[in-house]
């Protein structure tokens, strides 16, 4: 079976938010039968929820792979576990977050998985990072990404130069 193509979105704001972020990138790569082929630059965004809580780094990644949505999801949650994740309450801050966004045009609603991510199309934090990798991406719907992008508030959101 011929690799398929899956989006991660990549978030921390915890204990050195950027190296896990950094980190997770690289071990996305050595993950089995998957290969990271893009990975967006690096952004500090406002925290989407309780904002007594701090800035995150954002980041998306392209892997291409040829795990099963639920195999890829177990590899991405037995990584967030190796960065020691915490979870202290719902939309709190984390050392790492992964959320498959999109897997090819696969539209899944299992129970412990739902493609495309039900929030990514809100999420600025998201689309402005994927749309830097894949200017034309669309939802499995048709929708397009900079479209949706367009619509949404980007003012939290900064770049980070490389190294800096
Ligand atoms: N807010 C931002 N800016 N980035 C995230 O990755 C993020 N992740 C979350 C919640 C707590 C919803 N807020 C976030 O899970």
């Amino acid at each position: 079976m011929n690799p398929q193509r899956a989006w991660i979105g990549l978030g921390s704001n915890l204990d050195d938010p950027r190296g896990h972020v950094e980190d997770a990138l690289a071990e996305l790569d050595c993950l089995p039968l998957t290969r990271c082929v893009a990975a967006s630059r690096l952004y500090a965004s406002r925290p989407l929820g309780p904002q007594d809580q701090p800035d995150f780094i954002n980041a998306v990644a392209l892997v291409e792979t040829r795990l099963s949505p639920l195999a890829l999801l177990d590899q991405l949650q037995a990584l967030e576990q190796r960065h020691r994740r915490v979870r202290q309450r719902r939309w709190g801050p984390r050392t790492l977050d992964l959320d498959l966004l999109l897997f090819d045009d696969s539209v899944l609603t299992l129970p412990r998985l739902t493609v495309p991510h039900p929030e990514m199309a809100r999420r600025a934090f998201v689309l402005v990072p994927l749309l830097e990798l894949a200017p034309d991406a669309r939802l499995p719907d048709g929708r397009s990404l900079a479209a949706l992008a367009a619509a949404l508030e980007t003012d939290g959101l900064t770049a980070l130069l490389p190294g800096a």
